[in-house]
């Protein structure tokens, strides 16, 4: 390895496949942490250690250790859960970590809370309910995204089947994680170091996370532009006859640093359905070894795109799938949010898709989530599905059973679907604090609040019903992908952000900085002169990022044409 890997190269060459020394750290009593090697090992098994930043200051004059405790991420490809599952995932909410769900912008589910003696039981949990956590984070092909409403439902299966045979194939093959959390007896040998062990991976993984998306157009729910690598399905009488293929999409920035910045992923061909697993494996081996392993700010894939020419990365993923991409096709979206409501699918399963606020499946005042949602599991045989915009999908109900889960909606306060404006529908915001250890500023508990704000100011302009999209961010990571949001705010310091305008509503335009490091009495009155140009000089349909731009009064960005055709 060179000399100038990264520290967290060793911790993964060392680790024995992930091994490190977890099991100690996990026994030591004295402690509610980890060893920091092992801080970064958990990652791979889908867990964070994490602090209570609300509580770190009154802590630390206490001379007490701060108030750890462990996020779990599942793994949960295309974001599908039965309502067996449900219930057990619910139970494990309840009995194991802070009695919420979060529902992420990547389909997955995560626990926040989890002390450190009861890690071990929630993961024996959660497997038991017949999900995982492999890879939900770490330097990995992570949880695969695939678009969420079951619309046209043969299409929608076709291409889950697709995202889950993807995701299972790049997991990682070490057995620590059966060991370490489900007991599995050690085989001989397994932690040498032979390469076989991971064969993709080899013993140190990849530069950095990997994301993979699967979109179904006309709708782009899944941001497919955002990911490291991305598969649009061109569907053809109903039939999925391939897919286009996207690389080196990511938004991890640091504030002031040039060299590190948002990028919207590349169109570089067509593939059938056949060849996905071979031009996957292409392009995650080229970023396993052209990845700078040296900083870790740099070495997503669109960095290693960046550097070394998108001509070059092509001709080498061909030559190690062993095939030439076909051009690719023509697609169109025609935008990145959620359809809420009732929908009937082409096979009259119906599906209904509920609100949830910044994903936060709660029991908080009227608004009785988490217990809303398990009256529903225990009625419902279809199955649920989380979108990659923090909503929920109650899917697959028969007509006869509509009516009372409707009742259960009402009667638990799950109906914001029906009563939020547009802009509370559509807005996303990160976790932040108190859980995030990067966050700058507040995201998910500040977002209510600052949509009542907004709200106000778009009916002061008779703009209540304007559909705008969003996004906060509370450090500049983008986990809401906030570069992607009409409005969107990204986190400077406590109370303070940027504000970003002008991305447009299918994910294909990034936004720009507009002013930098204001609190949020500027934000308003900014974002109020904007909405008063808006008002009174938008095109008939237009809508408010393309407004921006269109008005001059925000510089366009380079975005991925509206319609690619051939
Ligand atoms: Fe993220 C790190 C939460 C989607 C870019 N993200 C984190 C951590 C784990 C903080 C940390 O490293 O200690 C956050 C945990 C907060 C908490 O308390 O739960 C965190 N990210 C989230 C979630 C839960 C946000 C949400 O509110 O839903 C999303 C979980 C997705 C999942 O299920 O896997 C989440 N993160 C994203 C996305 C959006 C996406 O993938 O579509 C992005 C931008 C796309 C991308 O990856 O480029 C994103 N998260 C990051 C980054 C910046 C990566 C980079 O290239 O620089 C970090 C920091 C890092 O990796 O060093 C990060
Ligand atoms: Fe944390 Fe920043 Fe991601 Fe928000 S964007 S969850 S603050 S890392």
């Amino acid at each position: 390895m060179s000399a100038a890997a990264s520290p967290v190269e060793k911790i993964k060459a060392d680790s024995r496949y992930l091994r490190g020394t977890l099991q100690e750290s996990l026994a030591d009593a004295v402690t509610g942490s980890l060893r920091e090697e092992d801080q970064t090992l958990i990652k791979y098994h889908g867990s964070y250690q994490q602090d209570d930043r609300d509580l770190r200051e009154e802590r630390r004059q206490q001379k007490l250790e701060p108030d750890y405790s462990f996020m779990i991420r599942t793994r949960t490809p295309g974001g599908i859960a039965t309502a067996a599952q449900w219930l057990k995932l619910d139970a494990i909410a309840t009995r194991f970590a802070n009695g919420s769900l979060r529902v992420t912008t990547r389909q997955a589910f995560q626990f926040h809370g989890v002390i450190k003696r009861e890690l071990k039981p929630t993961m024996a949990a959660i497997n038991a309910s017949l999900i995982d956590t492999i890879a939900a984070c770490g330097d990995v092909n992570r949880n695969v995204l695939s678009a969420a409403n079951p619309l046209l439902s043969s299409v929608h299966a076709t291409v889950h089947a697709q995202a889950k045979a993807l995701s299972e194939y790049f997991l990682p093959k070490t057995r620590a994680y059966y060991e370490i959390w489900l007991d599995e007896e050690r085989v001989a040998g397994s932690d040498a170091h032979e390469p076989e062990h991971e064969p993709i991976y080899g013993t140190t993984y990849l530069p950095r996370k990997f994301k993979t998306a699967f979109a179904v157009p006309p709708v782009n729910d899944v941001d497919i532009f955002a990911n490291d690598l991305g598969f649009i399905a061109i569907v053809e009488h109903d039939t999925v006859v391939g897919y286009n293929v996207t690389v080196g999409g990511g938004f991890g920035a640091t504030h002031g640093d040039p060299t590190t910045y948002p990028r919207l992923a590349d169109v570089i061909g067509f593939v059938t359905p056949e060849q996905v697993i071979a031009v996957a494996e292409g392009v995650i081996t080229t970023q396993r070894d052209w990845g700078n392993r040296a900083e870790r700010k740099r070495s997503r894939l669109k960095y290693t795109i960046d550097d070394r020419g998108l001509d070059h990365f092509k001709a080498e993923v061909e030559r190690r799938a062993g095939f030439a991409l076909a051009p690719a096709r023509a697609f169109v979206f025609d935008h990145n949010g959620d359809r809420f409501g009732w929908i009937a699918g082409e096979d009259g399963r119906w599906h209904l898709t509920l609100r949830i606020e910044a994903g936060r499946i709660v029991d908080r005042g009227e608004r009785r989530l988490l217990s809303g949602l398990r009256a529903i599991a225990q009625i419902h045989d279809g199955d649920f599905r989380l979108t990659p915009n923090q909503n929920l999908i109650v899917a697959n109900v028969p007509v006869a059973q509509r009516a009372a889960i409707d009742a259960l909606v009402a009667e638990y306060g799950l109906d914001l679907y029906r009563s939020a404006s547009p802009l509370r529908l559509n807005a996303l915001a990160c976790v932040a604090l108190p859980t995030c250890s990067l966050a700058m500023a507040e995201a998910e508990r500040y977002l209510p609040d600052l949509v009542t704000k907004l709200e106000a100011r778009l009916a002061a302009h008779d703009l209540a019903d304007a559909d705008i999209h969003l996004r906060i961010s509370g450090c500049p990571n983008g986990c809401s992908r906030p570069y992607l949001g009409e409005i969107a705010l990204v986190g400077k310091a406590p109370g303070r952000y940027n504000l970003m305008l002008g991305a447009d509503h299918r994910g294909q335009r990034l936004n720009r900085l507009h002013k930098e490091n204001i609190a949020e009495p500027e934000i308003l009155d900014t974002v109020d002169a904007l909405l008063a140009r808006y008002a009174g000089e938008r095109g008939r349909d237009e809508r408010f990022g393309d407004f921006l731009v269109r008005a001059g009064l925000v510089a366009a960005k380079p975005g991925i044409p509206l319609e690619v055709r051939t």
